[in-house]
């Protein structure tokens, strides 16, 4: 009797562990485009197009490796329009003996996946997703017994366990685990920044955007240039072209923001790592290998191996751990509700602007606009954890919740009360100030704090310190702003928190 095998829109690789000794005569794989996953957030339009596509390209690609694929493509009279209902369909069709699939990324679909052997009346498999360098029970060994975990000594591991940038004698290249300390430059538009990678859509890729214009167009973003890779070849193109053109750069201006550059020399890779075109490890090869061939610096080759090995292994760890009680976090207890600005870029605040406007048009921004523009603002302004998360989601053609969540809701928003980040980052408009050229072109003056036209980053920076003694006054970390903020005469701090008060009050006409 056949398997059913499941490949979803994030499982793009012929390594998936589905199909570990499947049948090509015998087994079916299955793959579908759904309502259901394409509108249980509001995804950006890319983000539709470039899963669609990406899709589509790799069950033709199964198809002439021999495999036998059903394969549905969306359109909103088909009859089943979840994945339940398409895999149910199918193990009736070919009376299917096992449905066999990889874990997927998100708590939602897995636990409805986990309820499919009664609801379906067939056994499922689901096999882990071996793409991960630790495994979900190899993260939550390394985290037992610890009160505190941080990202740097799972690095380490992760490291150890590779022997990525790791001498014969077990020491980390260079003579130091971590080279970040390097990697603060503000950029001032040199050494100029590479031209995009970019593909030129093919007549599935067009096809697929004509389908979301029809059918998609109240969401999020736009189809318009259209570039990402779709295939797993184009994607290695992407991957090399960062290691020839961006990479020597990416350490020194990581946490650059710029007023008139999308990209910098960031990689743009997440898309293509996250479903599956791209394998983590073997990107982290290639970047090793521009290091030892002298292709590129210490501080960018190992920053950029960090990002992945490990922010991305940490932060997927930490959702599994922890889901789905992980989502409800609000420490912080914030109340607001998300400013509409998010959604249009139509704010007067520069930064805040071109970090929306990127994000619309690319379906994009780097860490530094996610983190300390977009994130920043949505702490110091207290807004609700799930409306923020829900928007992070939305927008980015690389978010899946395993990886947004943590990012978000720990990272960002401190809601999970410092399990994931030591201290929050809150920052000043003096912040973007130092890592950007926004101020010189915004309505709002970054050297004034209180005035009507004064940065509303300075103020509400300090609300936030005020707001939040009881949760960070003993953070040894925070100990100084503290200071700071108690050394400064009453009627100053007075006029700061009116400022402020305004600003909260008023958050929709900034
Ligand atoms: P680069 O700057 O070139 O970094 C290289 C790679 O490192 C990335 O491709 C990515 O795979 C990995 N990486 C870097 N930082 C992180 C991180 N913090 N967590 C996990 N992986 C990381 N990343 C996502 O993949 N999906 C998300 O939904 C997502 N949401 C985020 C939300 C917020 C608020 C923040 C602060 C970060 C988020 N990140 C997310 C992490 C990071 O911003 C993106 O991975 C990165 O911007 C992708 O662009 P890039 O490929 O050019 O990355
Ligand atoms: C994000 C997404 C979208 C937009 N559409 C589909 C789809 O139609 N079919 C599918 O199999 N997967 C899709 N995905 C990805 C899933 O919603 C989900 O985020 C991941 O599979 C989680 O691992």
């Amino acid at each position: 009797m056949a398997n059913l095998i499941l490949i979803l829109g994030d499982q793009l690789t012929r390594d998936i562990s589905a199909l570990e000794n499947a049948d090509r005569d015998r087994d079916v794989v299955v793959m579908a485009e759904v309502h259901d996953e394409a509108t249980y957030t509001n995804h950006h339009q890319k983000k539709i197009v470039l899963l669609f596509s990406a899709m589509r390209h790799f069950a033709r690609q199964l198809e002439s490796d021999g495999w036998q694929v059903h394969y549905q493509s969306y359109h909103p009279d088909n009859q089943h329009q979840s994945l339940e209902a398409v895999v149910g369909e199918q193990v009736k069709r070919i009376n299917a003996e096992k449905v066999i699939t990889t874990e997927c990324g998100e708590w939602r679909l897995h636990d409805q996946i986990s309820g499919w052997h009664k609801r379906l009346g067939v056994p499922v498999e689901i096999r882990p997703d071996t793409r991960f360098i630790a495994s979900k029970q190899e993260f939550a060994d390394w985290a037992e017994g610890r009160k505190q975990l941080r990202m740097e000594f799972f690095y380490r591991e992760m490291r150890r366990k590779t022997g990525l940038l790791m001498t014969s004698e077990g020491e980390p290249e260079g003579g130091q685990w971590n080279f970040d300390a390097d990697n603060r430059k503000k950029w001032t538009g040199k050494p100029q920044a590479p031209a995009q990678f970019r593909i030129e859509p093919d007549a599935i890729t067009r096809d697929v955007i004509a389908l979301v214009d029809e059918h998609f167009s109240d969401h999020f973003g736009t189809t318009d240039d259209f570039h990402f890779a779709v295939t797993a070849e184009d994607a290695q193109g992407a991957l090399e072209h960062f290691i020839d053109y961006a990479l020597p750069c990416f350490g020194d201006y990581q946490d650059a923001i710029s007023d008139t550059e999308d990209w910098l020399f960031h990689s743009i890779l997440s898309p293509y790592i996250n479903s599956g075109l791209l394998d983590p490890l073997t990107v982290c090869e290639a970047a090793a290998r521009a290091w030892y061939s002298g292709r590129a610096p210490i501080n960018a080759v190992e920053g950029f191996i960090r990002q992945i090995l490990g922010w991305r292994e940490f932060v997927r760890g930490i959702y599994w751990m922890n889901m789905p009680g992980y989502a409800q976090e609000n420490r912080l207890g914030n109340t607001r509700a998300l400013p509409w600005f998010y959604w249009t870029g139509d704010t007067k605040m520069r930064c805040m602007h071109k970090a929306i406007d990127a994000t619309r048009r690319n379906a994009y921004a780097h860490h530094i606009q996610r983190l300390m523009v977009t994130g920043n603002f949505a702490l110091l302004a207290g807004i609700k954890p799930e409306e923020i998360c829900d928007w992070y989601l939305a927008v980015y053609a690389d978010a899946y919740d395993w990886v947004e969540l943590p990012n978000v809701l720990g990272m960002v928003m401190h809601a999970d009360g410092g399990y994931l980040g030591s201290k929050p980052y809150a920052a000043s408009g003096k912040y973007i100030q130092r890592m950007s050229d926004h101020c010189a072109n915004c309505h709002y003056k970054v050297n004034k704090s209180t005035e009507s036209d004064a940065c509303p980053f300075n103020a509400l920076y300090w609300h936030f310190i005020d707001r939040h003694r009881d949760d960070f006054a003993k953070n040894p970390r925070m100990g100084m702003m503290y200071r700071n903020w108690d050394k400064q005469k009453p009627e100053r701090r007075e006029a700061l928190l009116r400022r402020a008060g305004d600003l909260l009050a008023n958050l929709e006409q900034l």
